[in-house]
């Protein structure tokens, strides 16, 4: 038997970490894993990439690629009857999903940094075409407001380390300096921290930064990341069981994992 993963860019690491628990769990069931990868989100990329998987008769999908709740209804239906897993999708949309509370990731990250009383926080949220990048946005957005404030700065990178370098000479180029900076990603918290030394801005005794993921390398960066965990081999291998598992035809199952905060040194 053989399922399908179709994934966002494997060159990055979360999506990479997420295949890799993938192939593993399966092959341990028996499973072969066909993987098509889409560097572009947009339908038309996703459904020529969910005929192809069917054209090779897997037995089941996974879907890690960004999508908005109509976009992964129309592509439910058109694998149907095939069983379909979502797993970077709102936990709205109307299809079987597992998927990582956003809003109480950012709500971790906001309470951490107000802990240490911090109050000029800066944001630095990921594309705009990326449905979760956006729940982490609006999620930092509401928890700032329910203590009262604003952002002092937000600015978008692409989730790349390059994209965290750049944006964050832009934030600290600002009038009002930050004291604080939440970050969408690992990788682009990776580029605040080479923008900071560059400049001279000791992480975390002028600018504490928290990134969002816990890849594997965080814990290896100088200092080493402060994150939210979202624990990606676990959510592999629910994903793969539950293809594999039994499923009650017609019955929708929305799966919500719970991230942790990581306290590491980035952030004090
Ligand atoms: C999400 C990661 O948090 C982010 O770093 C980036 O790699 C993105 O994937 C790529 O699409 S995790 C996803 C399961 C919401």
């Amino acid at each position: 038997p053989t399922l399908g993963l179709i994934s966002a860019d494997l060159a990055l690491h979360a999506p990479s970490q997420i295949a890799s628990a993938v192939k593993q769990r399966a092959g341990e069931q028996g499973y072969a894993v066909l993987i098509s990868m889409v560097t572009d989100n947009a339908e038309t990329c996703c459904r020529e990439a969910v005929q192809e998987l069917l054209a090779q008769r897997v037995d089941g999908l996974m879907i890690n690629v960004p999508l908005e709740d109509e976009v992964a209804q129309r592509l439910r239906a058109l694998a149907a009857p095939l069983p379909v897993l979502f797993l970077d999708v709102s936990e709205q949309a109307a299809v079987n999903s597992l998927v990582f509370s956003p809003s109480q990731g950012a709500q971790l990250g906001v309470t951490h940094l107000l802990e240490q009383g911090h109050s000029r926080i800066a944001l630095l949220a990921g594309p705009v075409t990326s449905v979760s990048a956006r729940a982490r946005l609006a999620g930092w957005q509401q928890s700032l407001a329910a203590a009262g404030l604003t952002p002092c700065a937000v600015a978008r990178g692409d989730w790349s380390a390059q994209s965290g370098y750049e944006k964050a000479h832009g934030l600290l180029a600002n009038a009002t300096k930050p004291d604080a900076v939440l970050v969408a990603n690992d990788q682009m918290a990776l580029g605040v921290l080479r923008a900071c030394a560059e400049k001279g801005i000791a992480v975390p005794g002028q600018l504490s930064v928290v990134g969002y993921d816990d890849t594997t390398d965080s814990a290896w960066f100088t200092p080493p990341l402060t994150t939210i965990r979202q624990a990606f081999r676990e959510a592999g291998e629910q994903g793969v069981d539950w293809l594999t598992g039994e499923s009650e035809a017609g019955v929708i199952r929305q799966t919500r994992l719970p991230v942790t905060l990581v306290v590491r040194g980035s952030s004090a």
